[in-house]
């Protein structure tokens, strides 16, 4: 539907077949633009950032902290310096509960995760208990994938520090109550961070709005660059939190006594940062704003209400995330077909979907099983690409 054209790989075929290309969760492909972005800069701007007194230099920087003021924009922060970019939503999360870790949390505080969360929000605050001796809390949800609420608030006490939580689960598509999250997280004094990895490249979302403390998200899953990704901190917090790699560019001086750091958000971008990557994403976030993030939501949700539907008239399916708000991904099994045979065979038919445990493990066991399919959407996906999704699924069917 939008702009398809504007995606050259969509146009190739795959074993002689069209590409259909469901596997949007995992990463986005790229328009022209954004492609055009890093050769151009590659070809007539390339210069070291923040270190050069020369033309080149000062233009890549200009660039770099351009892109940083349209991030700031695009999630509506107050500041800047509120913009750390990393090389992505798993570094992000790292540094947060590296340095937030050393700040704030001792021996038996806690923080609260759910049991939808990405392994890259939970990995890093194992290996923290495992250092700091803090407690992990563990949301629950219902069978349709809704977090139990209740529940949530009722894991409160006066150890709680921090609420760890996905935005949008990248298997089940829920997109969580943030901003009540946040609330309520607040009102029993603790910070809450938002992984934003599934839900900032589908709709608007706006920091200041949510209430959160801290968001992470990733530019290849929003039509950017691989590489790229972003920690917004509440600069109050990010003052407060140290470094978490040390290097060049986060420092303001340097002796063999000791060494004083820079201020933010330089204090926590050790070493060159990705320069390229930085403006490539701020001409994705321009690619996004030009057709609109209402516009985006509205056709991702068409296609998700017109899959499940047809979905649903498949003997056997099982549908995974059945959510008051879901976004546009379908996490499925159907009945006597493995996850991995059904990816296999729908490759074979140009159709990508994702199948295993979708770095989900502790919601595979909560649902009970090894793995599921999942195909999820993007902008530039077409009713007529899911009719052949589900025309895919039953030839295969047939085929058991
Ligand atoms: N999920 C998926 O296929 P990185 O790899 O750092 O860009 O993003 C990690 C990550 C964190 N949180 C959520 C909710 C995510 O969905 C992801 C990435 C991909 O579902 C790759 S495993």
């Amino acid at each position: 539907m939008y702009m398809r054209t504007d995606f050259p790989i969509l146009s190739r075929q795959v074993y002689g077949r069209p590409l259909i290309y469901l596997d949007n969760a995992a990463t986005t492909q790229k328009p022209r633009a954004v492609v055009d972005a890093i050769s151009e800069e590659y070809y007539n701007t390339n210069a070291n950032v923040h270190r050069g007194v020369h033309y080149l230099s000062q233009q890549a920087t200009e660039l770099h902290e351009a892109a940083r003021e349209e991030v700031r924009r695009f999630i509506n922060a107050r500041q800047t310096e509120e913009i750390v970019f990393t090389r992505g939503t798993t570094e992000s999360l790292n540094l947060v509960a590296d340095s937030y870790g050393r700040a704030f949390l001792h021996e038996g505080d806690e923080v609260i995760l759910s049991v939808m969360e990405h392994h890259s929000n939970i990995v890093p605050w194992q290996m923290l208990r495992d250092r700091l001796g803090i407690v992990l809390r563990v949301i629950p949800m219902d069978d349709d994938g809704n977090l139990d609420m209740a529940a949530y608030e009722a894991l409160f006490n006066e150890r709680t520090r921090l609420v760890s939580v996905a935005h949008v689960s990248n298997v089940l598509g829920t997109v969580n109550p943030i901003r009540e999250m946040a609330r309520l997280a607040h009102a029993h004094g603790a910070h809450i961070l938002a992984d934003g990895a599934q839900s900032v490249p589908h709709f608007q979302v706006d920091v200041q709005d949510l209430g959160v403390d801290f968001l992470t998200f990733s530019g290849h899953k929003m039509y950017g660059p691989t590489g790229i990704g972003v920690l917004y901190g509440r600069r109050e917090l990010l003052e407060q939190m140290p470094p978490y790699q040390g290097g060049g560019e986060m420092i303001k001086r340097v002796t063999f006594e000791h060494t004083t750091y820079e201020e933010l958000p330089y204090k926590f971008e050790a070493g060159t940062p990705d320069y390229v990557g930085s403006h490539a994403l701020a001409v994705a976030i321009q690619y996004i704003e030009s057709i609109g993030r209402d516009k985006i939501h509205a056709h991702e949700q068409d296609l998700l209400r017109y899959a499940l539907e047809q979905m649903d008239t498949i003997p056997g399916m099982h549908i995974y995330g059945r959510a008051r708000e879901k976004d546009a991904v379908i996490a499925f099994n159907i009945e006597g077909i493995h996850h991995l045979d059904l990816g296999t065979l729908l490759d074979r038919l140009g159709i990508a979907i994702r199948t295993g445990h979708h770095c989900a493990q502790p919601l595979m066991e909560r649902c009970g099983v090894e793995g599921m399919a999942r195909a999820s959407f993007a902008l530039y996906n077409t009713r007529e690409e899911v009719d052949a999704f589900v025309a895919g699924l039953r030839r295969v069917q047939q085929m058991f």
